[in-house]
């Protein structure tokens, strides 16, 4: 397996796919993905077009249906969810599906729809995503950060390098034969050094800061830095539909 590490989706190569696609967007929407399967949520549908989101919504059973959304940082109005991996409690997404956008997860996944397997990760869920990539022994792994709007940011990266950390773990070789460009050996850089506090590292992230100045988001770094506390895999079934796997 070679893993390659692109900061945004603007950076993934316009020509060919690789056999597996990692989608990251730690603050905060693919911690919120994992927490919403986990609670029960029949499916995320995802769209980078919130036009492409409200006719999807629409032609679904409207008790069945949930509209989570956010536009730098705020939910979307006429939304029931912002992005909180918080809000999408047992109670109110258990059988629903979630139609989705967010400012940057959505648009990396789009990017990468293609691949043959697509699985999304945060630090939640790492381990668990690492274990889904060797049962499936691709040959090649694209890692796509969300960053924001195009700029690189320090929160995907330090989960890409948790992601490389928990392969080189349970895979039992060498970063200098998992790694596939520089991205991906400076991301396990990244996560050696706050390995043991990343809640710093995402209170530092100038995402983490956005979120700081829109209001109290305590409870959501402390939640999106929970290492391993999920098991569930976000996997894309159909286009755009991820499932609990
Ligand atoms: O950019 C995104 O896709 C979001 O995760 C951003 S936010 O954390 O919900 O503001």
């Amino acid at each position: 397996m070679r893993l390659f590490f692109f900061h945004t989706p603007e950076r993934v190569p316009a020509n060919g796919m690789a056999d597996a696609a990692v989608v990251i967007d730690v603050l905060r929407a693919t911690t919120t993905m994992a927490w919403a399967l986990q609670n029960g949520a029949e499916a995320i549908q995802a769209f980078a077009d919130l036009g492409a989101l409200d006719a999807a919504a629409k032609a679904w059973p409207a008790d069945r249906c949930l509209r989570a959304g956010e536009r730098g940082g705020a939910r979307l109005d006429g939304f029931q969810l912002g992005n909180s991996p918080l809000a999408v409690t047992e109670e109110l997404v258990g059988g629903k599906r979630i139609f989705m956008s967010t400012t940057n997860g959505t648009r990396s996944l789009d990017r990468v729809r293609s691949a043959p397997l697509l699985v999304t990760a945060a630090l939640v869920n790492r381990s668990a995503v690492a274990e889904r990539l060797l049962g499936a022994k691709p040959a090649t792994v694209w890692v796509v950060g969300s960053g924001w709007e195009g700029d690189y940011s320090l929160e995907d990266s330090l989960a890409a390098g948790a992601v490389v950390a928990a392969l080189l773990e349970q895979g039992g070789r060498g970063l200098q034969q998992l790694v596939g460009n520089d991205e991906a050996a400076a991301a396990h850089a990244l996560w050696q050094h706050w390995q043991h506090d990343p809640e710093q590292a995402l209170r530092l992230a100038s995402h983490g800061q956005r979120l700081e100045r829109l209001g109290n988001h305590d409870p959501d770094f402390v939640c999106c830095a929970a290492v391993d506390s999920l098991a569930v895999v976000p996997l894309q079934t159909e286009p755009g539909v991820l499932r609990a796997s």
